[in-house]
């Protein structure tokens, strides 16, 4: 197959025709049973070469009694024990500063990054100068898929820092032999600013958040911009739902005119984009010869079949410096395999990823995700851009409270129209999530806008629950 290597060895003046939808078309549409086989050979590979350069996989796999000769079928591939969150925290605290799963010496690391951090100790990503490469060149070969090409204008609006997706958007763009533009975000006055530049050059691809793709059009229009005249042809979106949710994807794509792609899974699995629509593909192809992703059952870890519901364990096929292995996301979705309309033969997340399994709260027994709230309040005419969820303990029941800015032409006709729109809300709402939800409308502009990815819950039931014990109640 083109360049399917291990370790990989990509040759960086390769490109496809120029007529060519594929950037390696064998890779991307052979026969997925085949590719099946391929994968299993090659899992092998990148596990025996995990297991003789760390100690985090050697000490795992000899406890679970594995070896990377024992996986002949993807089934086997099911017994390797996942890798979480907390595991790598843990080996980077007893083995700083990149854990005992670093496959490669230090002094080949190339960029370090890691995770925000904003609750305990962050995780540190050393990546070598070899998959600093690879990355470049799996982003490339994607966002070739996405319709964007080599001359074109790649506008980064996401804050260049410890945040994985902003540079993996920049070198994709850089290998693709774009104009790479590094704008950022985060800084104050920053959006104004971009809505200069963009203007001024008038980029064929624009990567943010879904959110911040909301946010910078409108300060386009408070500055009196249409973001048409941006002349964008693909906006591609990571870091949060959004991109794959008709109402909102369907309303960025009104708004400028130009074609919506959702991508990306964690930084931890960067090349992250391994999860990504096409041009003609909507939803998320899961790129299995790059990062092969099992949609699971989240207490099993087995995979479910296709058309089921499930958490994403993502395995680095292409990765030698920190490859993740049965890495366990916490996200939620669910996967099919149908014929794509791009011809790709990979499995698809048609509804892209849900959220966090984590950030899904129970109200009355009903599972609620965040993005199924903003799905809902996107797809009304009036709504205002903004909301937060809140959920409380009134009495021993939770409670579900949604406050919903409403927008300027509402504002303008006045209580009625408000309250209209305030009924519309909740009765959608009630029947989409299969639960009781109060709504507050509120003016336009009351909630702060994010540049980088949305947080809108607050769980106010621990609250109510201390009240109530410091009342004795
Ligand atoms: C998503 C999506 C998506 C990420 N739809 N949820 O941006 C890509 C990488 C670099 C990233 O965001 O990594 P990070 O900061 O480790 O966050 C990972 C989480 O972000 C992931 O587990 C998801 O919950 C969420 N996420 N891209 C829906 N396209």
């Amino acid at each position: 197959m083109e360049e399917w290597n291990f370790p990989p060895s990509y040759r960086n003046d390769y490109f496809p025709d120029t007529n060519s939808p594929y950037w390696f078309r064998d890779r991307e549409t052979m026969d997925p049973e085949k590719r099946d086989e391929l994968i299993v050979a090659r899992i092998r590979e990148v596990m025996a070469y995990a297991y003789d350069h760390s100690p985090f996989y050697q000490r795992k796999w000899d406890e679970a009694g594995i070896k990377a000769n024992d996986i002949r079928t993807l089934a086997d591939f099911e017994e390797v024990p996942v890798v979480t969150k907390q595991e790598l925290r843990d080996s980077q605290a007893k083995n700083p500063p990149f854990g005992d799963y670093l496959c490669c010496p230090e002094s080949d690391i190339h960029h370090i990054h890691g995770t925000s951090g904003t609750t305990g100790r962050p995780t540190a990503f050393g990546i070598s100068r070899r998959d600093w490469e690879t990355i470049a060149n799996n982003h490339a070969r994607i966002m070739w898929g996405m319709g964007l090409r080599p001359g074109d204008t790649v506008f980064v609006a996401a804050i260049l820092s410890l945040y994985m997706g902003s540079w993996g958007a920049l070198i994709g763009a850089e290998r693709l032999g774009c104009k790479a533009f590094p704008f950022g975000a985060g800084a104050p006055g920053m959006t104004a600013r971009a809505v200069i530049w963009l203007g001024m050059m008038k980029p064929a691809g624009l990567y943010s958040t879904p959110s911040y793709a909301l946010r910078l059009a409108e300060v386009a229009r408070e500055e009196g911009v249409d973001p048409r005249e941006f002349g964008i042809k693909v906006l591609f979106f990571s870091g949060e739902p959004g991109g794959s949710i008709p109402s909102i994807r369907d309303k960025i794509q009104q708004i400028y005119g130009a074609k919506v792609v959702d991508c990306g899974t964690m930084a931890e699995l960067t090349p992250w984009m391994h999860a990504s629509g096409s041009a003609d593909t909507e939803g998320m192809l899961l790129w299995q010869d790059i990062v092969y992703t099992e949609v699971a059952d989240p207490n099993t870890h087995r995979r479910v079949p296709y058309g089921e519901q499930g958490t994403p364990i993502y395995t680095h096929l292409e990765r030698t410096s920190q490859p993740m292995i049965r890495m366990v996301s916490g996200d939620l979705t669910h996967w099919v395999m149908e014929d794509n309309p791009c011809g790709r033969t990979y499995p698809r997340l048609p509804k892209g990823i849900y959220g966090r399994i984590d950030d899904m709260f129970q109200i009355r027994g009903e599972n609620v995700y965040p993005s199924a709230i903003a799905e809902v309040l996107e797809g009304l005419a009036g709504y205002g851009g903004e909301h937060r969820i809140i959920i409380s303990r009134g009495g021993s029941m939770d409670e579900l409270a949604v406050k919903a800015e409403f927008d300027q032409e509402v504002a303008g006709r006045g209580p009625d129209a408000i309250r209209s729109l305030g009924e519309k809300a909740e009765a959608e709402l009630s029947r989409v999530l299969g639960v009781r939800a109060r709504v507050v409308m509120v003016d336009p502009e009351t909630f702060p806008r994010t540049d980088f990815k949305a947080q809108r819950v607050v769980d106010d039931r621990d609250l109510y629950q201390s009240l109530n014990q410091k009342r004795g109640g």
